[in-house]
């Protein structure tokens, strides 16, 4: 497993006053763009509410609802949110981004153009003595096979590759057409919490055998969640925006989850 502690060199230790950021699953772009931009604004409201003290931010993945990246260029739309997130790594704040399994896809362009790095792993990160293990969480742990293949064959090289020589005009739409599907059959509400059952609990469980951290940060569940992992260890989930709007804000000694309303 790879640590992202390069990534924040300068962060070994949280400057006092400043703070971490989590979230996950804005799903930018989906179900229509009307519906998306009144969620990217408010996103932006948010990034500007935390950019006051936010030494990092950390976007755990499912930021876009597709996101492919051709050789040559990018999907449209987002453009406020890129704006953004450019201006405040301009500003010095650090931005790192996990791949999801609705944004698989990204290239060179966030790292080029904005100094973002993309990370498609499981990551740990210390700071002020505290261990995170962060991920976006999907395919973790037991069951889910079908999806697990799936995901073999869309993070295939040659399948990446094949795919940016469709014209982006089918196949974006075929990604477009794909992800409503899955909205439409599972429905956007999240399933009830499975308590003790709870996968990524078990799978958070399951690392913690082997080796301790302090948070165990996910996206993916579409459900806020603060559960044990043991009496010294949490797991965390962030939920998603397009209803609940949560994050999870490390202030160099504690987690806490948080609602936002602008
Ligand atoms: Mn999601």
């Amino acid at each position: 497993m790879k640590a992202v502690p390069e990534l924040l060199s300068s962060l070994g230790k949280l400057p006092k006053d400043k703070k971490i950021y989590f979230a996950s699953d804005f799903h930018l772009g989906a179900p229509s763009h009307r519906e998306s931009i009144k969620r990217e604004k408010k996103v932006i409201k948010w990034l500007q509410y935390i950019s006051k003290d936010a030494a990092a931010i950390f976007l755990l993945g499912d930021i876009f609802d597709f996101w492919f990246e051709y050789q040559s260029t990018v999907p449209k739309g987002q453009v406020r949110f890129l704006g953004t997130l450019a201006d405040l790594r301009d500003q010095g704040i650090e931005i790192i981004i996990f791949k999801g399994n609705h944004d698989l896809w990204y290239g060179d362009y966030f790292p080029t153009e904005m100094g973002i790095p993309i990370i498609d792993h499981q990551a740990v990160l210390n700071v002020n003595q505290k261990k995170f293990f962060l991920g976006h969480g999907d395919g973790l742990g037991d069951g889910d096979n079908f999806y697990k293949l799936l995901k073999v064959i869309f993070t295939n090289r040659i399948c990446k590759w094949l795919f940016g020589w469709i014209h982006p005009n089918i196949g974006v739409g075929l990604a477009k057409f794909w992800s409503n599907r899955s909205r439409k059959i599972n429905g956007t509400e999240p399933t009830p919490s499975m308590g003790e059952d709870e996968a990524l609990l078990k799978y958070c469980r399951g690392i913690h055998k082997k080796q301790k951290h302090d948070f165990y940060v996910f996206g993916h569940r579409h459900l806020p969640l603060e559960m044990d992992v043991d009496p010294n260890s949490k797991y965390y989930n962030l939920g998603e925006w397009v209803s609940q709007c949560y994050y999870l804000v490390f202030d160099g000694d504690e987690a806490k989850l948080q609602h936002f309303e602008p």
